[in-house]
């Protein structure tokens, strides 16, 4: 292949690779290796400790499947958290509806300020957040894990948009976690993450669903093909209380013109290929096999 390219390899000696025009920034935070690129066609790249963040075209790929399946669920979606998120793209889908409030939790200041300054696909959302003239909107530039553990206000929605479970991400996958996000959920409230690929970091989604299966009162599972990741890729959503994770709220979902999350379609989510059903029946006590297996 000639030109210049960017590979992020999976384990398995698997790879995504895109052709690049040029790198725009790269920068180390204390945290981690932050860095943009104009790919060829895909817009602009962010990629963090070698991994792919988002490709301009084509990120709702993966913020439409993790914000308006949980936000079209949830009867009554008020009060949202986001820990992570710092590209700025799930609280500006968040925006579209109409919330009390939004409060996002970025440990790392650099990547919404390289966010904001080169990848520009917020829509002015972090701009707002730090200016604060967004009235529904908040940033606190803190640690996700202690942030929850000390947080005092309760939400509706609670969701993990992070890098995959390696350095300061990691406890945003620990059983501890999950247990402090059912704890600030009101009575009924719902909880999303996004677990990994199912094929290459198959670990990874496994151990998220058990994990969040032991704290939450109902959990699900569910895959998306996402442009620029190894797909497809897994979400785990946990329930608290009485919500039905299996039904959305259509009229609200018309006026979102989505493009890659299909409303008309959710129930075709819990579909999921054998090779997770096996993979998840090997481990799983019989009432959440139970579940798995109804699809
Ligand atoms: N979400 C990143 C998902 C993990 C990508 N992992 C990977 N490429 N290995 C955060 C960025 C989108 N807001």
């Amino acid at each position: 292949m000639g030109g210049k390219h960017f590979i992020e390899w999976y384990p398995g000696n698997y790879g995504i690779a895109l052709k690049i025009k040029n790198k725009i920034i790269e920068k180390k935070s204390q945290y981690q290796k932050i860095e943009i690129y104009e790919t060829e066609n895909f817009g602009k790249m962010l990629v963090i400790d070698e991994k792919i963040q988002l490709l301009e075209k084509g990120e709702k790929s993966y913020h439409e499947p993790l914000v308006h399946t949980v936000l079209l669920a949830h009867p009554n979606p008020r009060r949202i958290l986001i820990i992570g998120g710092g590209d700025g793209c799930a609280v500006r889908e968040v925006l579209r509806y109409d919330i009390d409030f939004v409060e996002m939790v970025e440990i790392d200041r650099e990547v919404i300020e390289i966010s904001m300054n080169y990848l520009k696909i917020d829509n002015g959302v972090l701009k707002s957040l730090i200016n604060k003239s967004e009235p529904r909107a908040s940033l606190t530039i803190e640690d996700g894990v202690e942030y929850i553990k000390n947080c005092k206000k309760i939400f509706d929605v609670v969701i993990v948009d992070s890098t995959d479970p390696v350095k300061a991400a990691k406890p945003l996958f620990s059983k501890d976690f999950y247990k402090h996000i059912y704890n600030i959920l009101d009575e009924k409230g719902l909880f999303i993450t996004q677990a990994g690929s199912l094929y290459f970091l198959t670990k990874n989604t496994i151990e998220t669903y058990n994990k969040i299966e032991k704290v939450f009162d109902k959990t699900h599972i569910f895959i998306f093909p996402v442009k620029g990741y190894a797909s497809p890729w897994s979400f785990v959503v946990g329930v608290k209380g009485d919500i039905d994770f299996e039904r959305v709220d259509l009229k609200k979902a018309e006026k979102l013109k989505l493009e890659y999350y299909d409303p008309w379609n959710h129930r075709a989510l819990f579909y999921l290929p054998r090779y997770l059903k096996d993979s998840l029946l090997s481990q799983l006590n019989m009432e959440a096999s139970f579940l798995i297996l109804r699809g």
